[in-house]
């Protein structure tokens, strides 16, 4: 029984040490928008959209996420668990300018963003602009969790 609390306690905190950290670049990685500096320059900062997701209960809330292209945008992740969590979404990641990864007192500063971490308790907050159209899959990077619901779809619209 011993064993078991403990082979359960181990594959836990295996779970929690996977969900990854933020990887912001200055330099292009291969398929993302090559001016993405460009675009973060010329966008305006003083009041962008304002999207709000919460996880909780193995679900992003909501799922689905709207972004307008070409507009500042500031999309709020809040983790009301006691878990690590990250946003695992290369296609969007792709697609977008970013201005900065804000969270943990830190702001890290783009423009290319490949992987985005969300620790138990924070909020991380990701200032970009979509500069392309398009339909993504997200899911959360941390092992075992999509399967559990922690996914959802991007859609960046007119
Ligand atoms: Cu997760």
């Amino acid at each position: 029984m011993t064993l078991r609390v403990l082979a359960v306690a181990f594959s836990l905190s295996l779970l929690a040490a996977c969900a990854g950290s933020d990887s912001v670049s200055n330099r292009l990685p291969p398929g993302f928008v090559s001016n993405a500096a460009e675009i973060v320059a010329g966008a305006d900062w003083a009041a962008p959209e304002e999207v709000r997701i919460t996880i909780a209960d193995h679900a992003f809330r909501p799922a689905e996420w709207v972004f307008h292209r070409d507009r500042a945008t500031r999309l709020v992740l809040v983790n009301a668990t006691e878990s690590d969590h990250g946003l695992k979404a290369r296609a969007f990641f792709t697609d977008i300018a970013v201005e900065s990864v804000r969270g943990g007192g830190q702001v890290l500063k783009g423009p290319w963003i490949e992987s985005l971490a969300i620790p138990a308790g924070e909020t991380k907050e990701l200032w970009f602009v979509p500069a392309r159209f398009g339909s993504y899959s997200f899911e959360c990077s941390a092992v075992g969790h999509p399967s559990l619901g922690e996914r959802g779809v991007i859609d960046v619209v007119r």
